[in-house]
């Protein structure tokens, strides 16, 4: 058996109130790993005391101070980065260097809000003589964080370093399936000098542990990251007690591809959306539209290049049982419908993969745009492809989608490109590979939620402006 795991509260290690834990599972092998405190009600009641208590004394320090602390806790993960990096690959089989890059990139959040931070202010407002007029930006107190398991330490940091940059104090409640790289992530922070209280982390199931502390009076504000169910059913809650939340929801990414566009580029552009994270990314552009005289040769060479990647190699397995199961669900769903896959649309049964939750890369080509594998968010190594004519039906086929995530689009012509992405409606598209950073803002339009997370959106979101006006008359 692993380690066991107790929750993380008031910078110590916490037993759960009614003394429960939870098995992991390592999805490359199905072999039993660490276990998990199991939260509940009680548990969401202490961490979010402790959090309150924390959270004054962090608020009154400068920018520069806390700055400093969020540089530090950046450090540690950078310094921590093979535990991190282990603890993680056993909850998810990510590779090598998708785990890298990870924790990289979740440093990075932290020395990101570090570095904007000390430029985060209030301003002065003139509204003749005879006042002094100003706002001020004030966090909000205790934030909670409820995150998924497909990119389970970066999503925590990209919630946890603007909200703790902005003043606050949180509660995160990780995955059941991939909470241990976030209870590190706590300990390592306060080793770096992060105030105890600060970052309480309380594991458990969402039911149990996660909704208790959405409902919990003492959380000013909930940010989510997950399925777009669970984010209808949060919103309801935070709607019920007037907190803001920030909703990071599903996608069904397009990539519009043009003939005159650098298809090479194109093509790796898809084969990493099948890839990356094994398509477990909300981000995943996974409709292939294609116009029509290219669309045989791009999904040709998709085909053949998809058919190159090594499970465990090249991608990772599914990292829970029940999305495994998921994706298994949709092939016999589109084989019912009549859609035959190109590629894949199985399980590795033998050979590399087998044994572990790994599905073999999957290209559904020219799929009429009704079928459920081409409307609905597998969250797997899944492709689907469509032929367009024109500029005109490649906009209506990208957007005909309840979601509106991402979108990336392929043209030799810039203007074209530009024009398009101006008509896709999605919270951020990438014309020609272009790049989404830390310090871009990230967030979604439709069914892909609201609220905006990086970039200096994300500092503005969790702190709420507050004016203050003196009259200066004798
Ligand atoms: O997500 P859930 P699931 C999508 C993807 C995937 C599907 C289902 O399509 O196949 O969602 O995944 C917590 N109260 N994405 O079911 O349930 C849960 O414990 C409070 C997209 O695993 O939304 C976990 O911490 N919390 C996505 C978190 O919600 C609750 C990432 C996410 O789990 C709760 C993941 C409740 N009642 C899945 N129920 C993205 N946008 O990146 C669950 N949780």
């Amino acid at each position: 058996m692993g380690v066991r795991h107790q929750h993380w509260i008031g910078g110590r290690p916490a037993e759960p109130a009614d003394g429960g834990y939870l098995p992991t599972v390592d999805p490359s092998t199905r072999l039993p790993g660490d276990e998990i405190a199991a939260g509940s009600a009680a548990d969401a009641d202490r961490a979010v005391a402790a959090a309150a208590a924390a959270q004054p004394g962090w608020a009154e320090r400068s920018g520069a101070e806390r700055a400093d602390v969020l540089h530090r806790a950046a450090g540690a993960i950078e310094s921590g980065a093979g535990e991190l990096m282990e603890v993680e690959r056993a909850c998810t089989g990510k590779t090598e260097a998708q785990l890298r890059m990870e924790v990289g990139m979740s440093a990075d959040y932290f020395r990101y809000y570090a570095g904007i931070l000390r430029a985060h202010h209030g301003r002065t407002i003139d509204l003749g003589a005879g006042n002094h007029t100003y706002t001020r930006l004030e966090p909000y107190g205790v934030v909670a964080a409820i995150t998924p398991w497909n990119l389970p330490l970066n999503q925590a940091c990209r919630a946890l370093a603007p909200a703790l940059a902005a003043g606050n104090a949180l509660v995160a409640k990780p995955s059941e399936f991939t909470s241990v790289s976030t209870l590190c992530l706590a300990r390592l922070a306060g080793e770096a000098g992060l105030p105890d209280g600060l970052l309480n982390v309380v594991t458990g199931t969402g039911p149990d542990a996660g909704a208790p502390l959405a409902a919990h009076p003492g959380v000013r504000r909930v940010t989510f990251t997950g399925s777009v169910a669970t984010g209808r059913l949060l919103a309801g809650i935070a709607a019920d007690r007037l907190v803001p939340m920030t909703l990071e929801l599903g996608g069904k990414s397009p990539l519009v591809v043009f003939a005159d566009a650098d298809t090479d580029r194109a093509i790796a552009a898809a084969v990493s959306a099948v890839a990356f994270n094994a398509g477990q990314v909300c981000s995943a552009t996974t409709r292939l539209l294609v116009e029509a005289s290219a669309h045989d040769a791009v999904v040709a060479g998709v085909v053949e290049a998809v058919e190159r990647l090594r499970p465990g190699i090249d991608f990772g397995p599914m990292i829970t049982e029940a999305q495994f199961r998921k994706v298994l669900g949709h092939f016999a769903d589109a084989k019912r419908q009549g859609a035959v896959p190109v590629t894949g649309g199985s399980a590795y049964d033998d050979g590399p993969g087998a044994g572990g939750r790994f599905i073999r890369p999957t290209v559904y080509a020219g799929v009429t745009p009704g079928l459920r594998i081409a409307r609905e968010e597998v969250f797997g190594p899944v492709l689907v492809t469509m032929p367009f004519a024109d500029e005109a039906e490649a906009v209506a086929l990208a957007n005909d989608t309840d979601y509106g995530l991402v979108a990336a689009v392929w043209s030799g012509d810039a203007a074209r490109g530009l024009r398009v992405a101006e008509r896709i409606d999605a919270g951020q598209v990438a014309v020609n590979g272009g790049a989404l950073g830390v310090e871009t803002p990230f967030g979604g339009f439709k069914a892909s939620g609201y609220g905006r997370e990086k970039g200096i959106e994300a500092l503005h979101e969790y702190a709420q402006t507050k004016t203050i006006s003196l009259s200066l008359r004798p």
